[in-house]
C-alpha cells in the first residue's frame, strides 16, 4: 500500500513539471542546417562564417559546419555527408560556379532544400536550389568603373588597367571582371592590360602583381583592380618596396570594405573600396525559416554595399568588424 501511494505522488509530480513547459516548447523541433563553407582564405570570409554561425545559434538551429579548405571535392564531400545526415537544409557557399549538378540533384532526390550563400552557381543549374543570399556582384564592377571614370576625367588615354581577379571560375571572380569592363565599355580611353588571378589571397595577390611586374613596366601602368581587399593588402606591401607610390603613381580600387583596406584608404595608399557586406547571417536564417516553413520566397536575396573612396567622408567610416 505504501509503495502504491509512493509511486501515485511520483507520478503527480511528473506529470506537474511537465506541464510547466507549454505545448508548443515540448512540440518545437530543433532543425538541423548543414553548413558549407569555402574556406578562410581572407578576413571577409571568416567575418561571414563568423555571421553565418551566429545567426543560427540565435535563430534556435542545430548547424553542422564544414570548412573545405578550397577544395570543391571537399565541399560536395561535405554536401555528400549532410544528405547521409538527413539534415533539414543545407546552406551551401558555392567555391566556383560548375560542377554542383549532381550533388544538388542528390539533395533533392532526398526531399532537403539547398540555400545558396554568399556566391552564386551557373545559371543552368539554379532549379536545383531554393534561393540565394548574398551581394549583388555585377554592380561591383560598374560602381568601380563610375569611380574611375570620375577620377580620370579629363586625363587622355590610354588610361592601362591591371586587373587581380580572385579564384578563378568564382562568381565573384567573373562578375566583378564582366562588370567593370561593362562599366567601360563607353569609354575607350581605357584598356585592361593585364588580368591575373589571385585566390582572393593576401599572399596570392602579392605574388600575382609580382608576376605582372616581370611582364609589364609598372611605370605604364595608371590603375590596379583588385578583386578583394586581402589581395589589395599584397599588392601594397609589394609596390612598398619598389619606387612606385600606391594610391599616387597607380590608383588603387578594391572590393570588400575590410578594416586594412579602409586603413589604406584613409592613409592614401588606394583610392576606392567597394563594400561588399559580409554580414548576412541574419538575412540568411529569415530566409532559411521561410523555405522550411513552406513558404514563399525570393530566388535572389541581394545585401547592399557603399561606396568608399578618396572622395568620401572617410573620417564618418564606422569601425568594420572585419
Ligand atoms: C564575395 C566573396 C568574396 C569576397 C572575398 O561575395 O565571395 O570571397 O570578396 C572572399 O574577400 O574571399
Amino acid at each position: 500500500m505504501k509503495r502504491v501511494s509512493f509511486l501515485i505522488v511520483l507520478l503527480l509530480l511528473l506529470t506537474s513539471c511537465s506541464a510547466g513547459k507549454s505545448k508548443s516548447d515540448t512540440d518545437k523541433k530543433q532543425y538541423v542546417i548543414g553548413f558549407s563553407q569555402i574556406s578562410a582564405e581572407s578576413s571577409w570570409r571568416e567575418r561571414n562564417t563568423e555571421s553565418v554561425l551566429d545567426a543560427g545559434k540565435k535563430a534556435d538551429y542545430k548547424i553542422l559546419y564544414k570548412n573545405a579548405n578550397q577544395s570543391q571535392a571537399e565541399q560536395i564531400k561535405d554536401v555528400r555527408s549532410f544528405i547521409a545526415s538527413r539534415v533539414d537544409l543545407i546552406i551551401l557557399t558555392p567555391i566556383v560556379e560548375t560542377g554542383w549538378k549532381h550533388v544538388l540533384e542528390e539533395a533533392v532526390a532526398a526531399d532537403i532544400p539547398v540555400v545558396i550563400n554568399d556566391r552564386l552557381i551557373s545559371e543552368e543549374d539554379s532549379h536545383l536550389y531554393q534561393t540565394f543570399v548574398g551581394p549583388n556582384v555585377p554592380i561591383q564592377g560598374i560602381q568601380t568603373a563610375d569611380f574611375l571614370k570620375k577620377k580620370f576625367k579629363n586625363v587622355p588615354a590610354p588610361i592601362n588597367i591591371v586587373e587581380i581577379q580572385g579564384s578563378k571560375d568564382a562568381s565573384p571572380a567573373i562578375s566583378r571582371h564582366a562588370g567593370l569592363l561593362e562599366g567601360i565599355k563607353d569609354d575607350t580611353r581605357f584598356q585592361m592590360i593585364a588580368s591575373v588571378h589571385g585566390d582572393f589571397m593576401l599572399s596570392k595577390g602579392r605574388e600575382a602583381i609580382k608576376n605582372v611586374a616581370k611582364s609589364h613596366d609598372l611605370r605604364q601602368v595608371d590603375v590596379i583592380y583588385c578583386h578583394n581587399d586581402d589581395m589589395t593588402d599584397g599588392v601594397v606591401s609589394y609596390l612598398e618596396e619598389t619606387d612606385i607610390k600606391p594610391g599616387k603613381d597607380i590608383i588603387i580600387c578594391s572590393v570588400d570594405g575590410q578594416q586594412s583596406a579602409i586603413n589604406l584608404l584613409k592613409a592614401g595608399k588606394i583610392n576606392c573600396v567597394i563594400e561588399c557586406d559580409p554580414n548576412m547571417g541574419e538575412m540568411l536564417f529569415e530566409v532559411v525559416t521561410a523555405v522550411l516553413e513552406g513558404k514563399d520566397v525570393p530566388k535572389e536575396n541581394f545585401t547592399t554595399g557603399r561606396i568608399f573612396s578618396e572622395f568620401s567622408e572617410l573620417n564618418k567610416i564606422e569601425e568594420r568588424g572585419y
